[in-house]
């Protein structure tokens, strides 16, 4: 651990934007909380092309000078070629016109990237925290490639899953993100690594309109407009009219005011037996442990694991071998009428330093 107070957390972003993304982004950027490192993309909401472009386009709205990395462009299962187009448009930004990145800005390899970057801040005396907002495929890629990646990372905060009465927003068990790429997910789960859930139990509460941003909106320019854009397009409008889910900007306050959110101990078993629960987060909660402590274990499932390689994982079994020790929290309720205050301080903030531009 390194000092307390001032230091601000390096975190590296794997993102797949995608609207909600795009607002994390911004958000992000002008979070004093945190040294963005860098950013890897993967498939999800759009194809891996579109949202390599979409990232390059917003680290150049937003003056980010952190490298780029794009990543896997498939699941690693490669079951279907599901994305969330009808959610997030074509163009993963829900029709917004951002400016085309520079010709110059070209993205990396996201594996090397990671490793690169893990390894930097480790030489600094620090470990990087990776936010995934996306399908877990290139973290999964990370945890096999890179045996000792894993002691590198402070956590994984995942936007995926969910528990009790939201479980599902794909099929009614599973989560876009993680039924996306369940083998991956069962990896990260079991990896060893603190892994802090955000799921749709508490990121469908974490809504986000119009009448929340009056500054933003007011202030004008290109995030503003964008933001409006996004959010008028946007198709995972929970029951109230005129309000968004940022289920990823969610994951990230996690990182930036976890006071938030309420996180609590549990054990997470990612289904990726085929079948009606693929991609369902099971979480059984560890009674009687200090969230602070954290000390709940993920449980590999042997089936599920064996089930993961014969999948085409590959080296699904060598990761989460079973009973391996973890550090799994998830968030069980969040503070809204914060949240918003906090998202809409942050976004104003976005709008001004893209004004500066
Ligand atoms: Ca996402």
């Amino acid at each position: 651990m390194t000092a307390v107070g001032a230091v601000a957390r390096p975190v590296i972003l794997d993102t797949d934007p995608g609207i909600d993304d795009a607002v994390a982004l911004m958000l992000a950027a002008v979070s004093p909380e945190i040294e963005l490192l860098g950013i890897t993309t993967v498939a999800g909401n759009v194809g891996v092309e579109v949202t390599t472009r979409n990232a390059l386009a917003l680290c150049q709205l937003l003056d980010l000078q952190c490298p780029v990395g794009k990543g896997a462009w498939r699941s690693l299962a490669a079951h279907g070629s599901r994305d969330a187009a009808h959610i997030h448009g074509a163009d993963g930004l829900g029709g917004w016109r951002i400016a085309d990145p520079p010709a110059t800005a070209q993205p990396e390899a996201a594996l090397g990237l990671l490793s690169r970057l893990l390894r930097s801040a480790a030489a600094a005396g620090q470990r990087a925290t990776i936010v995934a907002v996306g399908p877990l495929t290139n973290i999964a890629q990370l945890l096999v490639a890179d045996a000792a990646a894993s002691d590198l990372i402070a956590e994984i905060v995942v936007m995926g899953g969910g528990d009790g009465e939201r479980l599902g927003n794909v099929t009614p068990r599973a989560e876009f993100n993680i039924y996306t790429d369940p083998e991956a997910a069962a990896i990260v789960f079991n990896s060893g690594v603190p892994v802090t859930m955000v799921g749709l139990n508490v990121t469908e509460l974490a809504t986000l309109g119009a009448a929340h941003l009056p500054q933003l909106l007011a202030h004008g320019g290109p995030v503003a407009e964008g933001v409006q854009v996004m959010l008028g397009a946007y198709k995972d409008t929970p029951e109230e009219a005129g309000l968004t889910a940022q289920h990823d900007s969610l994951a990230l306050t996690a990182v930036l005011r976890p006071e938030l959110l309420t996180l609590r101990p549990a054990q997470v078993r990612v289904h990726v037996m085929p079948g009606e629960r693929r991609g369902e987060t099971e979480v059984s909660y560890v009674a009687g442990v200090d969230a602070a402590g954290a000390a709940g274990a993920a449980s590999a499932d042997a089936a599920d694991t064996a089930a993961a390689a014969a999948a085409g994982a590959g080296a699904a079994a060598g990761v989460g071998a079973a009973g391996q020790p973890g550090r799994v929290r998830v968030a069980t309720a969040v503070d809204v009428p914060r949240f918003r205050e906090f998202m809409a301080e942050r976004l104003f903030a976005a709008a001004q330093r893209a004004a500066r531009m």
